[in-house]
């Protein structure tokens, strides 16, 4: 991180103002950690902050301290839209492509603010006033941990920042487990359990939370696994008529595509799911383990990105000529998957 950087991120945090904080569309644990451990914190420096999500949260993170605070763009669109133009400051979080934020990226395109990226999702667009964007580093959340300490905000950092920024490291890192986990990222868990969070009840909340419906779509996508031991992949999906028939709430099939990786001998996992309202739509996960990059791969044939073990992309048409295409391009990785 850049001394620079910091010095002109302290210089504009010096006199109080308006600040819009933004999360990616579908906010998942780290965007919401991140945005709420930012808000507590700005707000300590008496900054007015608003919280702007593209849109709703699942439930497995309402309970996040501060939670209420967060306003919905697609409920409340008048008044997202008057925070983000009255903003001076807007901080946008865990993306890197203003694109990620739906229908609100041309009110922040409008806006008079300076922009201040903080992220680690590789290649980031170049929309920002100021960029804090480190790929090795495993969440946003503990990126904008080190962050704090650069601006000497440490004794700022209390029980309630902390519970949020481990929230985030958490979830990224699939419970500390994803090899982009380092020393540094448990000497700052060990700051933050000294803080006072109580860890095993943030797992509880987060992870043994699951809805009737959750676990049942869990048992058609296990039903409807593939696998295809040439190239140490598997696939699962998931049909309009699966979710509908289960009663899918949003966020129901978030994180079934790592069952695939549990597999022994499988290096590479996808899933397939159907769009609830459109079934010519599919939403695709890449999880791997090891050198394969889902980013590249997701990049190159599936409209989509993000890191090297975890990334998503879409695709349009029937989801068995999604697959069957799918199956057709791994043909071209023989070499890379088998390793
Ligand atoms: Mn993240």
């Amino acid at each position: 991180m850049k001394n620079e950087k910091v010095l002109l991120l302290n210089e504009l945090l010096i006199d109080k103002k308006n600040i819009a904080i933004i999360p990616h569309y579908n906010p998942d644990g780290d965007a919401i950690g991140s945005c709420l451990g930012l808000m507590h914190m700005l707000n300590k420096f008496g900054h007015n902050t608003k919280i702007i999500s593209p849109n709703s949260v699942p439930s497995f993170l309402c309970w996040t301290p501060g939670f209420n605070e967060i306003l919905f763009f697609d409920q409340n669109e008048k008044h997202c839209c008057e925070a983000i133009a009255n903003a001076e400051l807007i901080f946008t979080l865990d993306f890197n492509d203003l694109n990620r934020t739906g229908e609100m990226v041309q009110f922040i395109n409008n806006a008079d603010a300076k922009i201040i990226l903080i992220d680690h999702h590789q290649n980031p667009k170049d929309y920002a006033n100021l960029i804090f964007s480190d790929p090795n580093i495993s969440s946003t959340c503990e990126l904008l941990y080190e962050i704090f300490l650069r601006l000497g905000f440490e004794k700022k950092i209390d029980k309630t920042i902390s519970t949020c920024i481990y929230l985030g490291m958490m979830t990224d890192t699939g419970s500390f487990k994803f090899p982009s986990v380092t020393s540094r990222t448990h000497d700052i868990v060990s700051n933050l359990i000294s803080m006072g969070i109580k860890t095993s009840c943030i797992h509880n909340k987060v992870y043994n939370n699951s809805s009737e419906s959750k676990i049942k779509i869990l048992g058609r996508a296990l039903e409807n696994l593939n696998i295809i031991s040439e190239f140490k992949t598997a696939y699962m999906f998931l049909e309009k008529k699966d979710l509908e028939s289960l009663n899918y709430q949003k966020g129901d099939s978030e994180g079934i595509v790592n069952y695939g990786l549990s597999l022994s001998g499988v290096n590479f996992s996808t899933i397939f799911i159907e769009d609830f309202n459109d079934e010519k739509k599919i939403k695709i996960s890449f999880r791997s383990i090891g050198e394969f990059s889902c980013d590249n791969f997701a990049r190159k044939h599936f409209n989509g990105g993000g890191h090297k073990n975890a990334a998503g992309g879409k695709d349009h048409g029937s989801i068995f000529e999604v697959i069957n295409k799918f199956k057709k391009i791994l043909t071209n990785y023989k070499t890379d998957l088998s390793k």
